[in-house]
């Protein structure tokens, strides 16, 4: 270990990388797959940057063999994907597309084959069309429709998926998705879409149970989680901030580690949503984070301006806080601060909100959109993704040290993929994605994360 930018992580430390679905696979009308909330969010004109689709993105269901081996080289333990729902149950409810499943068998045993552990997530956002337009994840309907889809992927896959994660960030789809209509399917609810979130964490709850009746075990969640700053001391901003704390992170993991939602958003949550708590908080064997980067809030600014801005998307500005800049700090391309001392902040943080409640902790994603291209030798020099993921490191580093339980790092993401509203603009891959050839090449990062994993063994 005498890279000064190689972090001192524990040799029995997994190491991975992550992608999803509707951002990798393409072929979104072969395999009898069905159409997802993706699809259509992406056939509306103005909704994702240059008129952007992932119908091919990275071609990955045709070129899996090639990722496969990219990673072997790479050397990673393990490799966290998604399922695509609406290629196992093209309607989302009723009988299995037996082409849907096949595609993932190949992969899963050409995984294995290479020595990687396959970790899927059951959903990364590709809601079923169908189910979409039936209301989505607005409607508790879904979430037994969830445990079906659950308990089919348990059952075909137990014995060969030695680790699962239920869902990706419910917190992106519900503020994002049903809340902001900055992503599928588009709506703008503001605390309307609370309902989407109490429907997505009994979904997960249900999904636990379900994956375990399958014979499925070593069950987690992948939330997304930013430190929230208040701006200012002065009360009107702390108790903003409060309230968006509430919002983005804790309603999210206070259901399930400890049972119970925060006090200030009960009156958004369904009818009942208390008589559901058990379930939510069926035990997980392990809790992922994806970390990013934190965020700063203050009161809402005056009458005129807006609530901020998420990703350039002004918010509604009659929300009760506003997001604001926070400066000081190197961005990514994405515009994205990278501030590494923040994930140490948050992961000790859960240590002290959830002392004994809190299982083992996975980093599920973190990276950074750096567009860096091939130059003139075609290399990629992206020194900057390895600057920015040798720090996140060494911060988790410094979390085991002060008591944290992280067992592993999957760096989102392996390639270049459709990064949802902003298309193929933003690059978070290890590999260079080439869209008119598919060509892939390895950056200079993925060198240095595959020395890097190897010091470690
Ligand atoms: C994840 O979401 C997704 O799981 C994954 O699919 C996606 O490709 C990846 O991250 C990269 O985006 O404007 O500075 O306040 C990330 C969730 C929500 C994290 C928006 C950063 C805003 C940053 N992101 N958040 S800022």
């Amino acid at each position: 270990m005498t890279n000064p930018r190689f972090p001192r992580l524990p040799s029995s430390f997994i190491w991975g990388v992550s992608t999803a679905a509707y951002q990798i696979e393409g072929a979104v009308n072969e395999g009898g797959r069905g159409l997802s909330s993706w699809d259509a969010f992406c056939a509306e004109p103005g909704r994702v940057i240059n008129g952007d689709t992932g119908e091919v993105a990275c071609d990955h269901y045709h070129r899996y063999p090639e990722d496969i081996a990219l990673m072997k080289d790479l050397g990673v333990d393990a490799y966290r994907f998604s399922f695509a729902w609406p290629r196992i149950q093209p309607t989302g409810s009723g009988p299995v597309n037996a082409e849907g499943l096949a595609f993932y068998d190949r992969l899963v045993d050409g995984l294995l084959e290479a020595g990687i552990t396959p970790t899927p997530t059951l959903f990364h956002w590709d809601t079923p069309l169908t189910l979409e337009q039936d209301g989505g994840w607005l409607n508790r309907d879904i979430t037994d429709k969830f445990a079906d889809y659950a308990h089919i992927m348990g059952t075909h896959f137990a014995d060969r998926i030695p680790r699962w994660i239920t869902i990706n960030e419910p917190v992106v789809l519900t503020m994002l998705g049903y809340g902001a209509g900055i992503q599928a399917p588009g709506l703008q609810l503001g605390f309307g879409a609370l309902p989407a979130a109490h429907h997505q964490l009994l979904a997960h709850g249900k999904a636990v149970g379900a994956l375990r009746a399958a014979g499925a075990n070593n069950i987690g969640i992948a939330n997304n989680h930013a430190p929230t700053w208040a701006a200012s001391e002065s009360p009107e901003d702390q108790q903003a901030a409060g309230l968006y704390d509430a919002l983005a992170n804790w309603v999210f993991a206070d259901p399930i580690l400890l049972g119970r939602y925060p006090e200030e958003l009960a009156p958004f949550l369904p009818e009942g949503a208390a008589d559901d708590l058990p379930t939510i908080s069926t035990p997980i064997d392990w809790y992922g984070i994806n970390y990013y980067n934190p965020t700063l809030v203050s009161a809402p600014v005056g009458p005129g301006e807006t609530g901020g801005l998420v990703d350039g998307h002004e918010l509604d500005a009659s929300l009760p806080f506003a997001l604001q800049e926070i400066e000081g700090y190197p961005l990514t391309d994405f515009g994205w601060p990278s501030i590494p001392a923040a994930f140490t902040e948050l992961l000790t943080s859960f240590t002290a909100r959830y002392g004994d409640a809190l299982p083992p902790i996975y980093i599920t994603e973190n990276g950074c959109a750096i567009n860096d291209g091939p130059d003139e030798t075609g290399v990629i020099a992206d020194e900057r993704r390895i600057d920015y993921t040798a720090a996140h490191l060494a911060a988790v580093a410094d979390a085991i040290e002060a008591g944290v339980d992280v067992r592993g790092y999957f760096h989102w993401s392996l390639m270049d993929n459709f990064e949802w509203a902003v298309g193929f603009s933003q690059r978070f891959g290890l590999i260079y994605t080439d869209y008119e050839t598919q060509e892939r090449i390895p950056k200079d990062s993925f060198r240095w994360y595959r020395d890097l994993i190897q010091a470690h063994r």
